[in-house]
């Protein structure tokens, strides 16, 4: 049995974490039963969520566990790819994770209004997700830090916007009509697709980002059918069997 530790549901999604959410979708893509419970940072091997325990064993870094599970369990997602597939959907997969995850966290932390909408929902993460009495303005402080060590924490929010703009063009452009963004079969790369977008969209300030990626019909269309066939019958992690 896989148990995933992970942040909270929020904003409608089944979690807050893009990172958490697409090992999630990979899991449910995969068919792979798991057993969802809020993550307690000190207990995470690489000090960062997601992390799983599998046969007694914690693990962290989201690609990690996947391709560990690929190992282990088969990889029927991706076997069919050609190298050109596998090049372009490792492309997007760097480009959303290295680039836009900064994007995503730039407007819930930095931004005022992404902040007062963010606030609530880290609060519910203290004590026990973080492992500690954290004061929130010294959490918003470390993030701040960290984007500006990064260096997303340099720009305005409307130099953000345009960076975040050209990774959803290029996301939309590659997906094209296709229904999955490699073809007619979803693969491991749409996970991280459909998280990341769904992590944009869910956002409850109506940012020019979030407008500009409900403007992108086929990812609209994309985020509702990866939906449809890999959350349909998705259920809130207190509701699920243990
Ligand atoms: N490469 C990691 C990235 C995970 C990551 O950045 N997780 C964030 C949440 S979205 C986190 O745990 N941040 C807490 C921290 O850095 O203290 C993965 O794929 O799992």
């Amino acid at each position: 049995m896989i148990t995933l530790y992970q942040t909270p549901v929020a904003w409608g999604m089944p979690n807050l974490s893009p990172f958490c959410f697409k090992l999630e979708s990979y899991l449910r893509m995969a068919g792979l039963p798991y057993t969802a419970k809020l993550a307690q940072l000190p207990h995470a091997p690489k000090g960062k969520v997601p992390y799983v325990e599998i046969d007694g064993q914690l693990m962290g870094d989201s690609q990690f566990i996947i391709e560990y599970l690929k190992r282990k369990h088969g990889d029927t997602l991706d076997a069919k790819l050609t190298p050109e597939q596998l090049a372009i959907g490792h492309t997007v997969r760097r480009m959303l994770e290295e680039c836009t995850y900064w994007y995503i966290i730039y407007m819930r932390w930095v931004d005022d209004a992404g902040w007062r909408a963010y606030m609530p929902v880290v609060e519910t993460m203290i004590p026990d997700v973080l492992g500690g009495p954290v004061p929130l303005p010294m959490l918003r402080q470390k993030m701040l830090q960290i984007l500006h060590d990064q260096g997303t924490g340099r720009h305005s929010m409307e130099e953000v916007q345009v960076l975040a703009k050209e990774d959803i063009t290029a996301v939309a452009t590659l997906m094209g009509n296709k229904p999955f963004l490699l073809g007619e079969a979803p693969s491991s790369f749409d996970a991280v697709v459909y998280s990341f977008m769904v992590s944009i969209i869910a956002n409850p300030v109506d940012t020019e980002l979030k407008q500009y990626t409900l403007s992108q019909e086929n990812l609209v269309r994309y985020c509702a059918r990866f939906k449809s066939r890999f959350f349909a019958n998705w259920k809130p992690p207190e509701t699920r069997a243990a």
